[in-house]
């Protein structure tokens, strides 16, 4: 079994998560916080057999969209204070998505 964190934009996170329940899949979102940008993102776990990974990485594909962003002076908590009077266009995913393998899962 694998659990999946991936990090998305808020603006794709609703119908991105729509689509993993539609297509079966069990998600929880989290509101999380880039450490660069320092803006809100939204963090998905989805706990699923090995099989799913390939189907909840299509739909991330899908839903998920690239973005230029432009980093915030006040942007300091990642990048240190060399970035604070500094704005720069970044490019944002799409999704990040961390794939990690599951010891254990039990519903009590
Ligand atoms: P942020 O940390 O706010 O980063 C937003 C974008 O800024 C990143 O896009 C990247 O293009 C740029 N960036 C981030 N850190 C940088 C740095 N130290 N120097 C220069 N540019 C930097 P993405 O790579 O698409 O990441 C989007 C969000 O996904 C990140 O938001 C963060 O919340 C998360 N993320 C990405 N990679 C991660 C990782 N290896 N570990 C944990 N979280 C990650």
């Amino acid at each position: 079994m694998k659990l999946i964190l991936a990090i998305v934009n808020n603006d794709d996170s609703a119908l991105a998560s729509s689509a993993l329940t539609e297509a079966g899949f069990v998600v929880t979102k989290l509101s999380t916080t880039g450490g660069f940008l320092m803006v809100g993102n939204t963090t998905l776990l989805i706990g699923t057999d090995d099989d799913g990974v390939a189907k909840v990485t299509e739909i991330l594909k899908k839903y998920c969209n690239t973005r230029k962003q432009v980093s915030s002076p006040t942007a300091s908590f990642g990048a240190g204070l060399k970035h604070m009077s500094l704005q720069e266009e970044v490019k944002v995913g799409g999704a990040t998505i961390f794939v990690l393998e599951v010891a254990h899962m039990e519903k009590i």
